[in-house]
């Protein structure tokens, strides 16, 4: 049994930010969040409006419109994996609930909209708050913490009070730094390092590395071509602590990280159906 989980990106948009318009038709979306089961995803993280810096908000109506249908699908063709809906909109969450995700992944921490938490309560689900800062339109302009990863940590302990004062109870509550969301590379870089310090706040860290723009500053690839700085990054996330990882790349990832725990904490398992 692995202690690591992984979360597989499916993005139903025209422009996020590493793979915008590959997935727009839900069929698509659907073939491919099963295929990332089957590379190792237990959650699939299904996503209709993009976060990426400078990103316009998504009307209600078309974002369901994106979301539903592949949820709808997934849960049809028999996906094992739990469902999780990144949204900040609590319609889309109520209706995503409704239909069988079970998890919700608001990348605004229950601040973007006043009815979220009611939602997540009434559900019963799971719920990651995930720290920004500003909103995706304009989190990059010259982003200053006074210590990056005290202050993230104070807004996650404050957001996780708000939700269990809401109904949430702590233990549906996952936590993540927020990689990219009004961060520096130099304070990206700060979270990965000093990412066993969230560990205090008892909940499961939730990292999300994947392809993104520091990634990029660091080694000069395109965002399709950083697949060895994810892994690279998911592997030390683990190190210090992280459990669950949203990556696009499950399959990589699956193995770095299947080695990783094997070595920090043995016995591992001996997969037999192995070549030499
Ligand atoms: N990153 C993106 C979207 N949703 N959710 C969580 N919890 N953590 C993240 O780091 C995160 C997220 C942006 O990435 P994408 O546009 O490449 O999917």
């Amino acid at each position: 049994m692995s202690d690591f989980t992984i979360m597989g990106v499916v993005n139903v948009t025209p422009d996020s930010f590493s793979d915008g318009g590959r997935y727009l038709d839900a069929q698509a979306a659907i073939e491919h969040g099963l295929e990332l089961e089957a590379e190792g995803a237990a959650i699939l993280d299904v996503g209709g409006e993009s976060t990426r810096p400078g990103a316009d908000p998504v009307p209600e109506a078309e974002e369901l419109r994106r979301v539903i249908p592949v949820i709808e699908g997934l849960i049809a063709r028999g996906a094992g994996a739990r469902i999780s809906i990144d949204t900040s909109k609590a319609a889309v969450a109520a209706r995503a609930l409704d239909t069988g995700a079970t998890l919700v992944n608001d990348v605004t921490a229950l601040r973007g909209d006043p009815d979220m938490a009611s939602v997540v309560a009434a559900a019963g689900a799971e719920c990651c708050l995930m720290h920004m800062l500003g909103d995706p339109r304009t989190m990059q302009d010259d982003p200053h913490y006074d210590d990056v990863v005290g202050d993230i940590k104070a807004f996650l302990e404050e957001r996780m009070a708000f939700a269990v004062t809401a109904g949430i109870a702590e233990e549906r509550i996952l936590l993540d730094p927020g990689i990219g969301f009004g961060k520096t590379v130099e304070h990206n870089l700060a979270l990965l390092r000093r990412l066993g310090e969230f560990l205090d706040l008892g909940r499961p860290v939730v990292i999300g590395t994947s392809r993104k723009s520091f990634l990029g500053r660091l080694t000069g690839r395109a965002p399709d071509e950083r697949v060895a700085a994810t892994v690279a990054t998911n592997v030390l996330a683990y190190e210090r602590g992280a459990r669950l990882f949203r990556v696009h790349d499950v399959a990589p990832v699956h193995d770095a990280l299947t080695v990783t725990a094997a070595t920090v904490r043995p016995p591992w398992t001996i997969r037999t159906s192995t070549t030499e």
